[in-house]
Protein backbone atom coordinates (compact mmCIF):
# COMPACT_ATOMS: atom_id res chain seq x y z
CA UNK A 1 0.00 0.00 0.00
CA UNK A 2 1.23 2.98 -1.09
CA UNK A 3 2.05 6.10 1.27
CA UNK A 4 -0.64 8.52 0.10
CA UNK A 5 -3.11 5.93 -0.01
CA UNK A 6 -2.19 4.67 3.73
CA UNK A 7 -2.75 8.39 4.45
CA UNK A 8 -5.93 9.01 4.07
CA UNK A 9 -7.21 5.53 5.38
CA UNK A 10 -6.13 6.87 8.90
CA UNK A 11 -7.35 9.68 8.87
CA UNK A 12 -10.57 8.77 7.19
CA UNK A 13 -12.65 9.23 10.70
CA UNK A 14 -15.40 6.12 9.13
CA UNK A 15 -12.69 3.82 8.78
CA UNK A 16 -13.24 0.97 11.03
CA UNK A 17 -16.88 2.03 12.32
CA UNK A 18 -19.15 0.88 9.49
CA UNK A 19 -19.23 -2.93 9.43
CA UNK A 20 -19.04 -5.02 5.93
CA UNK A 21 -21.55 -4.90 3.60
CA UNK A 22 -22.79 -1.69 5.19
CA UNK A 23 -23.34 1.64 3.85
CA UNK A 24 -23.76 5.08 5.43
CA UNK A 25 -27.94 6.07 5.09
CA UNK A 26 -29.00 9.28 4.51
CA UNK A 27 -30.58 10.81 7.41
CA UNK A 28 -32.58 8.06 9.86
CA UNK A 29 -34.82 5.79 8.40
CA UNK A 30 -37.49 4.12 9.19
CA UNK A 31 -38.31 0.67 9.23
CA UNK A 32 -41.49 -0.83 10.58
CA UNK A 33 -43.24 -4.34 9.33
CA UNK A 34 -46.92 -3.31 9.27
CA UNK A 35 -48.57 -1.32 11.03
CA UNK A 36 -47.33 1.44 13.55
CA UNK A 37 -48.95 1.49 17.30
CA UNK A 38 -49.80 4.31 18.89
CA UNK A 39 -49.37 3.82 22.15
CA UNK A 40 -49.39 7.12 25.00
CA UNK A 41 -46.93 7.37 27.43
CA UNK A 42 -49.21 7.17 30.35
CA UNK A 43 -50.76 3.91 28.88
CA UNK A 44 -47.40 2.21 28.21
CA UNK A 45 -46.44 -0.95 30.14
CA UNK A 46 -43.72 -3.39 30.27
CA UNK A 47 -44.53 -6.63 31.44
CA UNK A 48 -41.74 -8.92 32.32
CA UNK A 49 -42.66 -12.28 33.02
CA UNK A 50 -41.64 -16.06 32.54
CA UNK A 51 -38.30 -17.33 34.54
CA UNK A 52 -38.82 -14.70 37.36
CA UNK A 53 -39.78 -15.20 40.89
CA UNK A 54 -42.44 -12.39 40.17
CA UNK A 55 -44.15 -11.52 37.55
CA UNK A 56 -43.39 -7.45 37.12
CA UNK A 57 -45.11 -4.56 35.60
CA UNK A 58 -43.09 -1.30 34.17
CA UNK A 59 -44.57 1.83 33.61
CA UNK A 60 -43.38 5.35 32.45
CA UNK A 61 -43.40 6.60 35.45
CA UNK A 62 -41.76 3.72 36.52
CA UNK A 63 -39.51 4.24 33.97
CA UNK A 64 -38.43 7.89 34.47
CA UNK A 65 -37.77 7.26 38.04
CA UNK A 66 -35.08 5.09 37.11
CA UNK A 67 -30.65 6.25 36.27
CA UNK A 68 -31.31 8.36 33.12
CA UNK A 69 -28.38 8.31 30.96
CA UNK A 70 -27.59 9.83 26.95
CA UNK A 71 -25.27 8.06 25.31
CA UNK A 72 -24.27 7.77 21.42
CA UNK A 73 -24.12 4.52 19.38
CA UNK A 74 -24.02 3.57 15.75
CA UNK A 75 -27.19 1.73 13.97
CA UNK A 76 -26.89 -0.86 11.73
CA UNK A 77 -29.89 -2.14 10.03
CA UNK A 78 -29.31 -5.67 8.25
CA UNK A 79 -30.95 -4.49 4.87
CA UNK A 80 -27.76 -2.82 4.99
CA UNK A 81 -27.80 1.22 5.65
CA UNK A 82 -26.24 2.09 8.75
CA UNK A 83 -26.27 5.42 10.63
CA UNK A 84 -23.48 6.45 13.12
CA UNK A 85 -23.41 8.54 15.79
CA UNK A 86 -26.91 8.18 17.14
CA UNK A 87 -27.92 9.80 20.37
CA UNK A 88 -30.52 8.48 22.88
CA UNK A 89 -31.52 8.77 26.12
CA UNK A 90 -32.87 6.30 28.66
CA UNK A 91 -32.82 3.81 30.80
CA UNK A 92 -29.77 1.05 31.13
CA UNK A 93 -30.86 -2.59 30.60
CA UNK A 94 -29.20 -3.94 34.17
CA UNK A 95 -30.74 -1.06 36.06
CA UNK A 96 -33.98 -1.90 33.90
CA UNK A 97 -33.82 -5.28 35.35
CA UNK A 98 -32.58 -4.81 38.83
CA UNK A 99 -35.67 -4.93 41.05
CA UNK A 100 -36.65 -8.32 38.97
CA UNK A 101 -35.64 -11.53 40.46
CA UNK A 102 -34.57 -13.68 37.07
CA UNK A 103 -34.60 -17.44 38.06
CA UNK A 104 -31.32 -19.37 37.56
CA UNK A 105 -32.95 -21.31 34.49
CA UNK A 106 -33.34 -18.04 32.44
CA UNK A 107 -30.79 -18.00 29.26
CA UNK A 108 -32.89 -16.14 26.83
CA UNK A 109 -35.47 -13.36 26.36
CA UNK A 110 -37.92 -12.43 23.79
CA UNK A 111 -39.20 -9.25 23.72
CA UNK A 112 -42.47 -8.34 22.65
CA UNK A 113 -43.83 -5.09 21.05
CA UNK A 114 -47.18 -3.10 20.69
CA UNK A 115 -48.47 -4.88 16.80
CA UNK A 116 -46.80 -8.22 17.79
CA UNK A 117 -43.89 -8.10 16.79
CA UNK A 118 -41.18 -10.18 18.66
CA UNK A 119 -37.36 -10.34 18.78
CA UNK A 120 -35.19 -13.08 20.90
CA UNK A 121 -31.67 -13.00 22.36
CA UNK A 122 -29.35 -14.74 24.61
CA UNK A 123 -29.49 -13.09 28.33
CA UNK A 124 -25.77 -12.76 28.16
CA UNK A 125 -26.52 -10.40 25.10
CA UNK A 126 -29.38 -8.47 26.85
CA UNK A 127 -28.24 -7.62 30.26
CA UNK A 128 -24.60 -5.73 28.96
CA UNK A 129 -24.17 -2.54 30.34
CA UNK A 130 -24.48 -0.49 27.18
CA UNK A 131 -27.81 -2.08 25.96
CA UNK A 132 -30.57 0.63 27.03
CA UNK A 133 -34.16 0.92 26.80
CA UNK A 134 -34.85 4.48 25.40
CA UNK A 135 -37.49 7.56 25.53
CA UNK A 136 -35.61 9.56 24.29
CA UNK A 137 -33.89 10.32 20.34
CA UNK A 138 -31.89 13.49 19.58
CA UNK A 139 -32.97 15.27 22.63
CA UNK A 140 -36.61 14.99 22.01
CA UNK A 141 -39.04 11.98 22.98
CA UNK A 142 -38.66 9.45 20.48
CA UNK A 143 -40.94 9.73 17.62
CA UNK A 144 -43.88 7.39 17.29
CA UNK A 145 -42.04 6.09 13.74
CA UNK A 146 -38.76 5.07 15.85
CA UNK A 147 -40.57 2.87 18.44
CA UNK A 148 -41.61 5.77 20.91
CA UNK A 149 -42.58 5.61 23.48
CA UNK A 150 -40.25 3.35 24.51
CA UNK A 151 -37.64 1.15 22.34
CA UNK A 152 -34.78 -1.26 23.35
CA UNK A 153 -31.46 0.08 22.13
CA UNK A 154 -28.80 -2.98 21.37
CA UNK A 155 -26.08 -1.20 19.52
CA UNK A 156 -23.68 -4.54 19.34
CA UNK A 157 -26.32 -6.36 17.37
CA UNK A 158 -28.22 -5.57 13.74
CA UNK A 159 -30.97 -3.19 14.20
CA UNK A 160 -33.83 -5.36 14.41
CA UNK A 161 -33.27 -6.78 17.81
CA UNK A 162 -33.63 -3.53 18.81
CA UNK A 163 -37.51 -3.54 19.51
CA UNK A 164 -39.60 -0.64 18.72
CA UNK A 165 -42.72 0.01 20.86
CA UNK A 166 -41.81 -2.61 23.64
CA UNK A 167 -44.42 -4.06 25.71
CA UNK A 168 -42.66 -6.87 27.42
CA UNK A 169 -39.99 -9.45 28.14
CA UNK A 170 -40.27 -12.96 28.47
CA UNK A 171 -37.47 -14.76 30.27
CA UNK A 172 -36.92 -18.21 28.44
CA UNK A 173 -35.00 -20.98 29.42
CA UNK A 174 -33.62 -21.67 25.82
CA UNK A 175 -33.14 -19.17 22.90
CA UNK A 176 -36.48 -19.08 20.76
CA UNK A 177 -36.74 -17.48 17.47
CA UNK A 178 -39.04 -14.31 17.31
CA UNK A 179 -40.90 -12.62 14.53
CA UNK A 180 -37.51 -12.12 12.23
CA UNK A 181 -35.75 -14.76 13.03
CA UNK A 182 -38.56 -17.36 12.08
CA UNK A 183 -38.38 -15.46 8.88
CA UNK A 184 -35.22 -15.90 7.89
CA UNK A 185 -32.65 -13.61 10.41
CA UNK A 186 -30.06 -14.95 12.37
CA UNK A 187 -30.42 -16.09 15.77
CA UNK A 188 -27.76 -13.81 17.29
CA UNK A 189 -27.19 -10.89 14.19
CA UNK A 190 -23.99 -9.66 14.83
CA UNK A 191 -23.15 -6.61 12.24
CA UNK A 192 -19.16 -7.48 12.13
CA UNK A 193 -19.54 -10.97 11.66
CA UNK A 194 -22.44 -10.38 9.06
CA UNK A 195 -24.41 -12.72 11.11
CA UNK A 196 -27.11 -11.44 8.70
CA UNK A 197 -29.65 -14.89 7.72
CA UNK A 198 -29.93 -18.25 9.25
CA UNK A 199 -28.97 -21.33 7.11
CA UNK A 200 -32.26 -23.02 6.97
N1 LIG B 1 -41.82 -3.49 16.97
C1 LIG B 1 -40.95 -3.43 15.97
N2 LIG B 1 -39.65 -3.24 16.25
C2 LIG B 1 -38.74 -3.19 15.24
C3 LIG B 1 -39.13 -3.35 13.89
C4 LIG B 1 -40.51 -3.55 13.64
O1 LIG B 1 -40.95 -3.70 12.48
N3 LIG B 1 -41.40 -3.58 14.70
N4 LIG B 1 -38.20 -3.31 12.89
C5 LIG B 1 -36.81 -3.60 13.28
C6 LIG B 1 -35.85 -3.29 12.22
S1 LIG B 1 -35.66 -4.42 10.98
C7 LIG B 1 -35.05 -2.20 12.28
S2 LIG B 1 -33.85 -1.88 11.12
C8 LIG B 1 -35.24 -1.16 13.32
C9 LIG B 1 -35.57 0.14 12.62
O2 LIG B 1 -35.67 1.17 13.55
P1 LIG B 1 -36.07 2.62 13.02
O3 LIG B 1 -37.37 2.50 12.30
O4 LIG B 1 -36.09 3.47 14.22
O5 LIG B 1 -34.97 3.03 12.05
O6 LIG B 1 -36.29 -1.47 14.23
C10 LIG B 1 -36.43 -2.84 14.55
N5 LIG B 1 -37.45 -2.98 15.56
MO1 LIG C 1 -33.72 -3.75 9.87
Amino acid sequence: MGKFFQKLVGEDPLSGRVPPGQHLARGFPVFTYGDTPVIQPEEWQLRIWGCVEKEVVITWEDLLALPQHTFTADFHCVTRWSKLDVTWAGVRIPDLLAAVSIRPEAKAVMQHCYGGYTTNLTLEEFIRPENYIVHTLEGERLPVDHGGPVRTLIPHLYAWKSAKWISGLEFLPEDQPGFSERNGYHMRGEPWSEERYSDL
